[in-house]
């Protein structure tokens, strides 16, 4: 729910956005909204001296319209902070990400990032991968090589790819680097080690990357329809 959402974004902000955080990484997707709100609110309210580095073109365009500063990853490689939603999230803090097409960047600010923080209604939150997530793990490829890694995924690992099509648009979805989408569905309850189905994934010619993200949170926030907060650290 959006109570949800905003509790978790605003909870996040709260805590980590102060006038010692200066670079911040935006995510991308729908949590991430309120806490850019809050953020652009305490910028002005404390004057505080922030840049903003957007993992898609979407946070760009969340960035400039709440009038704060941005910055690419270009300029910066070392981020203070990087704050994004998920699409799922387990206890040994494996991660999905990707449900809106842009992993490929929001690994890459969240990796340049000191801390990785992650915001979401506490339906993300499951024991196991998968449990909860149905759309399959995104993986963005190379558009030339779409069906090389849709067969090599599915003789290696298993399951059905399936590349993202476009609503409004007829063929593939094109994300943010002008690369398809495979969705990858598959029986996950048996995957004991998903940083090893991530390495797997990325040695595949053709795969540029994976919505995996494995251990890489430093902290997630999940709020629910009352309002209350609850942290995974
Ligand atoms: O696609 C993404 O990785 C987004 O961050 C997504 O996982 C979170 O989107 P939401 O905040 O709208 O649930």
């Amino acid at each position: 729910t959006d109570k949800a959402k905003e509790s978790a974004a605003i909870a996040a902000v709260d805590e980590h956005i102060n006038a010692n955080v200066h670079i911040i990484g935006i995510g991308s997707g729908s949590t991430i909204v309120p806490a850019v709100k809050k953020i652009a609110e305490m910028v002005k309210k404390d004057k505080l001296d922030l840049i903003c580095v957007p993992t898609s073109l979407q946070a760009r365009e969340l960035i400039l319209s709440n009038g704060l500063k941005l910055g690419s990853l270009i300029e910066y490689q070392e981020l203070d902070l990087a704050i994004d939603g998920a699409d799922e999230v387990d206890e040994q803090f494996n991660c999905i990400k990707g449900g809106g097409g842009c992993q490929t960047q929001e690994k890459l600010v969240a990796i340049c990032a000191k801390k990785f923080i992650v915001v979401a209604d506490e339906k993300k939150w499951s024991k196991n991968l998968g449990d909860q997530w149905k759309k399959g793990i995104p993986i963005e490829v190379l558009p030339i090589a779409y069906k090389i890694t849709k067969k090599e995924i599915e003789k290696q690992l298993g399951g059905e790819v399936v590349v993202r099509e476009g609503t409004e648009k007829l063929g593939p979805v094109l994300t943010d680097q002008a690369n398809f989408i495979l969705d990858w569905k598959f029986d996950s309850s048996k995957v004991s080690n998903w940083s090893d189905i991530n390495t797997k994934l990325k040695l595949i010619p053709g795969v540029v990357e994976t919505g995996l993200f494995i251990n890489m949170i430093s902290k997630a926030y999940f709020g629910n329809s009352e309002g209350k907060v609850q942290l995974l650290v």
